[in-house]
């Protein structure tokens, strides 16, 4: 038996007798030692893990208790892991191209890819030789809200890379609607409007750029702005825009609809480290939703690459923001649950600054101070990211400094504030290693819930089996246990956890098998019923238009109703599967061999791919995705002509 073998005993567990009897009673499935009789502190740290394994363990055929929602950075898709098990359930392709699934290959997926991208990327992304964007940096998931709570319609994004903002439809798990946002550079900090539902998505421009950025002024800090956007959740359209000083990180709306809110770690205008951090304090903005809308519907903006702009910078802000000063270079932006204060994570101070959002009426409409809103600013370590709720007046800061997440109550935080002589740090934990991001179940609602402590660790270290030089991340799950945490799971994972949210499983109800109408192939259906193909009675036929062929198939396992067709060389061929299983997964695929294409076709789904055919020959196309005994004879054969022949 090797060292970590599947008992979970380890050489290093077993060094002492408490870490070796906390070891063993978690590989026992945590109930041998309370019944066990053993004795002293090792039954202590065994009951400990015991109970922590007994409340986060989820037995193979048992399902998870919540949903959670990944994004996965610089891989430029969207994860779905079962909470508290950590199992990946499943991967949503939404900027990236996907082998498995065709996103970014085939026809549906390409349109979502490409229609919300503005002419001019268009134009040089096609001097490129490109369609879309290869890459996405997707950092923060969030889904709708309705009254404060997850409402399991939709879930949005945000592609710092490209600019982008994506919609996932949660009934079926695909991505619906990627919008570029003009005028804005680097979407980063993204959140819904939790009051009354989530109208709109707020997403934040992190970098600044020249107002116009066209290239007639470059290197001119003074002329660079930066983008608030506001999109409409139910159609992905732009609403407005609010131009601001200062850059954007992180964003979140309050409880009441009435303000949004954005971190600036650049209210320098820096254009380089020095700069950037130069002052001792940046800001926080904060947006008023009314006014704004107000001031759009009174004519007072400008419009800029047909969006309508506001002008919030500093100076001629008018009623629509106001900049709140916090110490230098803030991150996190969290509204807690309590609907009344506003977390604002320090990064280079050690401290958080709460901010008291019913005092910001104020500061809009009497003058008072700024700063005045500011009711707490605990110091809690170094480096503090991101904060999250237990609905219980506590709140979890990660600390990426000193690897730690701190525990610690608002309202004493605030009480030490006004002189009192508390501590508001309830607990510090250790985390391995470098935590960012931080979730506890449904954190960021109304319904925020004391159980898991999730954290998403920037570096695995030595946490794991070594595979070279790129390491995985780390997520950890904490048991929260009064005023204790306790470890009870290490996961890696890939490129780049940044952030989660944990949906309860009663919240999310995706379909099974597919609507036969679903609008994902509105388009495809069209051009079927323009050949005189109906998708709902099938017709198996390949139609000949010029050098184009459409060749339209069901599939039902284990065959394709086409086992065979012809075309020329250099045609364009439009290869359009519907999937006549209506079984629970019975998902069939499509891979023409050496084309490049490959899709996936869920059960009474209907997918297309189009692609130009290679040299003369014989070429197999094959289901790739197993579904039944005889999957691997799904297959038949495309017949590519000479052209002069
Ligand atoms: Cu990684 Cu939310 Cu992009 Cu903080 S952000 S860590
Ligand atoms: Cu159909 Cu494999
Ligand atoms: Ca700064």
């Amino acid at each position: 038996m090797s060292e970590g073998s599947k008992t979970g005993i380890t050489r290093r567990g077993m060094l002492g007798a408490t870490a070796g009897s906390a070891a063993l009673a978690g590989a026992l499935g945590g109930r041998a030692l309370v019944t066990g009789g053993a004795i002293g502190a090792a039954t202590l740290a065994g009951t400990t893990a015991a109970r922590a394994a007994e409340a986060t363990n989820v037995e193979p055929g048992q399902l998870d208790e919540y949903y959670g929602f990944w994004s996965s950075g610089q891989t430029g898709e969207m994860r779905i892991l079962g909470i508290p098990s950590m199992r990946e359930l499943m991967r949503v392709p939404v900027f990236n191209i996907d082998s498995a699934t065709g996103w970014g290959i085939t026809n549906e997926s390409r349109k979502i890819l490409t229609e919300g991208l503005t002419e001019k990327t268009k134009k040089f992304l096609a001097a490129n030789g490109l369609e879309f964007p290869r890459n996405g940096d997707l950092h923060h998931v969030h889904m709708s809200f309705t009254e404060g709570r997850y409402d399991g319609r939709f879930l949005f994004m945000n592609d710092k890379a490209n600019t982008r903002v994506a919609r996932v439809r949660c009934d079926v798990m695909k991505t619906d609607k990627i919008i570029e946002i003009p005028n804005a550079k680097g979407i980063h900090g993204l959140r819904p409007q939790k009051w009354p539902r989530t109208n709109y998505v707020f997403a934040n421009g992190e970098d600044e750029v020249p107002m116009v950025n066209d290239g007639k002024i470059l290197d001119d800090p003074a002329q660079y702005v930066n983008f608030y956007t506001a999109i409409n959740a139910d159609d992905m359209t732009v609403a407005w825009q609010v131009m601001v000083t200062g850059n954007l990180d992180n964003t979140d709306a309050d409880y009441e609809g009435k303000y949004a809110f954005s971190t600036s770690y650049n209210s320098e205008m820096g254009m380089t480290l020095a700069d950037m951090t130069a002052a001792d304090m940046d800001h926080v903005v904060v947006y008023n939703i009314a006014e704004i809308e107000k001031g759009i519907e009174a004519g007072d903006f400008i419009e800029l690459n047909g969006v309508k702009v506001i002008d919030g910078r500093k100076g001629s802000e008018k009623n629509y923001v106001r900049y709140i000063p916090v110490p230098n270079n803030p991150h996190g932006c969290n509204m807690a649950p309590d609907k009344v204060h506003l977390c604002i994570g320090g990064k280079l101070s050690p401290t958080v600054s709460v901010i008291d959002v019913t005092k910001l009426e104020d500061v809009f409409y009497n003058g008072a101070d700024p700063r005045s809103v500011v009711v707490a600013e605990p110091e809690l370590g170094l480096g503090p990211l991101h904060t999250c709720f237990d609905g219980q007046g506590r709140a979890y800061t990660t600390l990426f400094l000193d690897s730690q997440v701190v525990v610690w109550d608002i309202e004493k935080a605030i009480k030490a504030y006004a002189g009192e002589q508390v501590d508001p740090i309830v607990t510090k934990a250790d985390v391995h290693y470098q935590p960012g991001h931080n979730s506890t179940a449904e954190g960021e609602t109304l319904d925020a819930s004391a159980k898991f402590y999730i954290t998403m660790n920037k570096f695995s270290k030595d946490r794991f089996l070594n595979v070279g030089p790129l390491k995985p991340e780390n997520e950890q799950v904490f048991l929260i246990d009064g005023d204790k945490l306790t470890l009870v799971h290490d996961g890696p994972t890939f490129a780049e956890p940044h952030d989660s949210i944990i949906v309860h499983a009663s919240k999310v109800n995706p379909l099974s098998v597919w609507d036969r109408q679903d609008r994902m192939w509105a388009e495809t259906r069209k051009q079927a019923e323009a050949d005189g193909v109906d998708l709902d009675d099938y017709q198996d036929t390949v139609i000949r238009d010029g050098n184009k062929v459409r060749v339209y198939m069901s599939s039902q396992a284990p065959q394709f109703a086409i086992e065979s067709f012809t075309v020329k060389e250099g045609d364009e061929v439009t290869v359009c599967v519907t999937n006549l299983d209506d079984i629970d997964d019975l998902t069939h695929g499509f891979t023409m061999g050496n084309h490049g294409v490959a899709m996936e076709i869920g059960p009474q789904a209907t997918s297309s791919v189009t692609f130009i055919a290679g040299q003369p020959g014989v070429y197999w196309y094959y289901c790739q995705w197993f579904c039944h005994a005889l999957h691997m004879e799904m297959r038949g054969r495309m017949f590519v002509e000479p052209r002069n022949a």
